[in-house]
């Protein structure tokens, strides 16, 4: 029975009785609770947070028993999943492309120990950067690692493969890759669920070495995963979400990966594409199928979101000489997300032009909030930094990276998390005095400690500023690792107490605190200055939970 009528930015589309509308993150998490995960781990980041978010708030998966709370970073939280994988049972991992980074070094790992319960790393990649310092593609990491990549085009898809992959991991016995960008997490669609696939009881794996990588057991192993590809590349073939439409027309034939297949969809309505066209959203690339299309075709377009992975591959191995177009040599941007008029574009289709912005439309930078702590904190940090020159507060990433901005003006850099304390550090090595550190508690629990454990074993002449919110409030107000732990983290590491100052970054203490700046800054040695306020977004929330809650009538 037909119930609504809803758009989405692909197509018009029918929901019925049994459809839900989810987001693509929300058809993750969903598919992830029906597939069987025991625990989902997550640190947060666009635009991948909602995942964690909707199991943290399902009712179905507290029922399970789903373990959901946040992780420090995205490698304790790789490693944990992976843990819940080696005794038995079904894990999910999610993170934003650059989470996968600081992952690495598990993730490379786990496809060669393999892996006993099915595990899904979910990926989530930001072209255009709409909140993210780069826009890597993480297809590039599938391959690296060698495992099967699945990128969805739409939320249906998105949905079954989530929910097929947990089987694919252990039927191939390595981690699968679930890479989605930026409009399939934050669009929605209709999506039909699946059974639910009950947990997996606690199991030992049937080779008691395999997760122990010392060298004579890891050179066994990586033979094993070089065994496997035949059998990745087989199963790409055999998938019903990668397929092959043959046309009779020969000019031009198309390869269209994950969401780029909709836009193409997009521009041909009623299926009435002329060309030979190529779905493909399960990798590693199946040769096969590219040997196929080629007897279709004289030339190839390519569209995928992000880096020209697919673009270079058939490149090299048509056996034909055939013209490939795509990010490489102009018909698509080399940079930035794709979308249904750049498509069209590259198909050489005429398209309309949109109306001009109105002049009285301007351009709105981001700001932090009228009221932050963060403000408090740089009014003051200014007021110092005004008797030295710029280019001395290493900043790092969350909101305070709008510091940057006017009318604050007041860092220098900010590169990737936990950066600051390690490159203040580094500067105070090369001479560089006063050198200073901004970082969110968030941040310096992801990744700022160790650099402080560096800085306090050199006695590095450092002064590290801890603006404390207590709470992940760039990427929504999560709950923050760090609250209540900051000073006894820092004591622990081994900072001297008479230098772990704490203040209330407030209008009213704006005296205190320039003092104590040039104090901590005459001080040669580590200094750790934490600047402690809710942030005002985090407490109206709060208010307003408590007041539902009737916990603080007052609010
Ligand atoms: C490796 C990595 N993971 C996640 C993110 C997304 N992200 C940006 S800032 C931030 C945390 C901010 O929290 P905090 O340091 O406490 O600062 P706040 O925004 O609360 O001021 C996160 C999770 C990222 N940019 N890089
Ligand atoms: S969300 Fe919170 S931390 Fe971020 S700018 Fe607003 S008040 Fe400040």
């Amino acid at each position: 029975m037909l119930v609504g009528d809803y758009s989405n930015f692909v197509s018009k589309v029918l929901i019925t009785m049994n459809q839900n509308l989810y987001l693509g993150v929300e058809a993750i998490g969903q598919a992830a609770i029906d597939g069987g995960i025991s625990g989902v781990y997550a640190y947060p980041g666009t635009p991948s947070t909602e995942i964690t978010e909707y199991i943290q708030d399902s009712r179905q998966a507290a029922e399970k028993g789903i373990r959901s709370k946040w992780s420090a970073n995205e490698k304790t939280a790789y490693e944990a999943a992976l843990g819940m994988s080696y005794a038995g049972k079904r894990a999910m991992v999610c993170m934003k492309h650059v989470g996968l980074n600081v992952a690495a070094d598990a993730f490379m790992n786990s496809a060669i120990t393999g892996i006993n319960g099915g595990l899904i790393i979910t990926v989530a990649d930001d072209p255009s950067m709409h909140s993210s310092q780069n826009e890597q593609d993480s297809r590039f990491y599938g391959k690296f690692a060698m495992i099967p990549v699945l990128e969805p085009s739409n939320q249906q898809e998105a949905y079954d493969m989530v929910h097929e992959g947990f089987v694919l991991s252990e039927e191939l016995g390595v981690p699968v890759m679930v890479r989605i960008t930026t409009r399939l997490a934050h669009s929605r669609a209709g999506v039909f669920r699946k059974e639910e696939a009950p947990a997996n009881p606690l199991k030992m794996p049937v080779n008691p070495t395999q997760f122990v990588l010392l060298p004579a057991i890891a050179r066994q192993r990586y033979k094993s995963l070089l065994e496997k590809q035949d059998a990745f590349e087989k199963k790409a073939l055999e998938s019903e979400h990668n397929f092959l439409k043959t046309r009779n027309e020969k000019s031009l034939g198309i390869i269209a990966c994950g969401i780029a297949y909709n836009y193409l969809k997009e521009n041909y309505q009623n299926d009435d594409c002329p060309y030979t066209v190529m779905k493909l959203s399960q990798y590693p690339i199946p040769a096969t199928l590219i040997h196929e299309m080629e007897k279709h075709c004289e030339e190839v377009l390519v569209l995928e979101e992000g880096y020209p992975l697919v673009e270079e591959y058939v490149k090299g191995i048509f056996k034909k000489h055939i013209k490939v177009h795509g990010r490489l040599n102009g018909a698509l941007p080399r940079d930035g997300e794709l979308n249904a008029d750049l498509v069209a574009k590259a198909l050489g289709h005429e398209i309309e032009e949109g109306a001009a912005v109105p002049s009285i439309v301007v351009n709105r930078p981001p700001a932090l909030c009228q009221g932050c702590g963060h403000q408090d904190m740089y009014r003051a940090l200014n007021q110092v930094m005004d008797a030295y020159s710029k280019g001395r507060v290493f900043s790092d990433i969350g909101c305070y990276t709008l510091g940057a901005l006017p009318p604050y003006e007041s860092i220098y850099s900010c590169v990737d998390m936990g950066a600051s304390v390690t490159m203040a550090k580094g500067a105070a090595d090369a001479g560089l005095v006063p050198a200073l550190a901004v970082i969110g508690d968030s941040t310096f629990t992801h990744s700022g400690i160790t650099g402080l454990l560096d800085a306090v074993n050199d006695n590095s002449n450092v002064v590290i500023v801890i603006s404390d919110n207590e709470s992940v409030s760039m990427t929504g107000g999560q709950e923050s690792s760090a609250k209540g732990k900051i000073e006894s983290i820092c004591e622990g590491v081994g900072v001297d107490p008479k230098h772990i100052r704490v203040m209330v970054p407030m209008k009213k203490y704006h005296d205190l605190m320039v003092q104590t700046f040039e104090e901590e800054i005459a001080y040669e040695g580590v200094s750790v200055l934490i600047f402690r306020r809710e942030c005002i977004q985090a407490a109206a929330r709060r208010l307003r939970t408590e007041k539902k809650m009737n916990l603080n009538p007052k609010a």
